[in-house]
């Protein structure tokens, strides 16, 4: 799962991206494993060989969106539409060493960079709309040509007013077509306000109300404080949870900022409890047993007889699969079987 930090230059990305990655970033992508408590308990209880949490893949190779006024360089474009999700780090720290291009007002901010994806998107569907015209099968009803050519004239009017594709009310067809382009609007996006210690725990009520409003269209938004994570990010865990506690936070930021990309991608967390390698895998909420067989492996899919499943707490409560079973707590599911957040899974297979 990739995701790409953007932003305007000096809003802060690098050092977030350093603070989420909590010790392990090496130069501008690292893979940072997903903090999670049921992992570990799972893990202190099978004492595996080995162990895999589940991560994510943090980019920081993007260039800095330029202040201003100008549109999206296409070598931005091109990396951002590579991400599964973008991750917006707005400046909203005042700094007399860091200068920036404007005052510092991180509600016009994000609003403004919204407006420049929205108008990067406009011009691949205006520029694709007069290349169909010259297209043989555009009269075809039910072509490819001919269904591209009818959604992108749908979508232009919104997207000429502001309107993200992300936010379109779109069938599961028009979906398709429009995931073949990329569309960076169309991403889910999480946006963190990088803003002054105190503001941090305290937002304006005018930041307040843009965080309520991105939530309630589904992008998670908070507000972090991004050198004070760096630092946090360096001390022993034993010491960060005093430190956290102080500042009034419960959890570090690369908490804050994978759990906001997991939930804005819809994923959950199923477990394989192997005495060779345990781990955690993520999958798009409301997949079946058979998608997470083939999460693990292509061959474990195909020859998929019966998931065995049990809750990780169930697990956790038994002590192992043997005693979950004994104690009727593991069911026996088929391919089409809905995955919970948290199921632990062992697949009888063919192979
Ligand atoms: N006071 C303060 N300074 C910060 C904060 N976050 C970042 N900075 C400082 O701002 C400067 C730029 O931070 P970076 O993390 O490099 O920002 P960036 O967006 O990656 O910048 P470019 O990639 O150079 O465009 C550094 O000197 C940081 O120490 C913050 O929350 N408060
Ligand atoms: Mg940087």
């Amino acid at each position: 799962m990739k995701v790409a930090l953007i932003g305007y230059g000096s809003s802060g990305r690098s050092t977030l991206y350093r603070a989420a990655a909590r010790g392990l970033a090496k130069g501008d992508v690292t893979a940072v494993p997903v903090p999670d408590e049921r992992f570990d308990q799972i893990v202190a209880q099978v004492k595996p060989k080995k162990q895999t949490p589940a991560t994510v893949i943090l980019h920081d190779d993007l260039d800095p969106i330029q202040g201003g006024g100008k549109a999206f360089s296409l070598k931005l474009i091109d990396s951002a539409k590579k991400a599964e999700i973008l991750l917006h780090v707005v400046r909203g720290f005042e700094s007399p060493v860091v200068p920036y291009f404007d005052t510092v007002d991180p509600v016009r901010d994000q609003d403004a960079i919204d407006v420049e994806l929205v108008l990067a998107d406009l011009q691949i569907v205006e520029n694709r709309l007069e290349r169909l015209k010259k297209s043989a099968t555009l009269k075809t009803s039910g072509s490819p040509d001919y269904m591209e050519n009818d959604l992108f004239t749908r979508i232009k009017e919104p997207l000429e007013n502001g309107q993200a594709i992300r936010a379109m009310d779109l069938s599961e067809d028009d979906q398709a077509i429009v995931r073949n382009h990329q569309f960076l609007s169309a991403k889910p996006m999480v946006v963190a306000y990088n803003v002054s210690e105190a503001e941090a725990a305290n937002p304006s009520d005018r930041l307040k109300k843009q965080i309520a409003e991105l939530k309630e269209r589904g992008t998670p938004a908070f507000t972090v404080c991004a050198t004070i994570e760096e630092e946090i990010a360096e001390l022993d865990p034993a010491d960060q949870a005093e430190f956290l506690q102080d500042l009034g936070l419960t959890e570090p930021a690369s908490a804050r900022v994978i759990r906001a990309t997991y939930d804005a991608l819809g994923l959950i967390t199923f477990f394989t409890a192997g005495e060779n390698d345990t781990r955690a895998w993520a999958l798009k909420k409301g997949s079946n047993a058979l998608k997470a067989a083939a999460t693990i492996h292509n061959d474990i899919a195909k020859g998929f007889i019966r998931a065995e499943i049990v809750h990780y707490e169930e697990y956790l409560a038994a002590g192992s699969l043997d005693a979950a079973y004994s104690a009727g707590k593991m069911t026996l599911e088929g391919k089409e079987y809905v995955m919970r957040d948290g199921d632990l899974i062992h697949i009888r297979n063919k192979s």
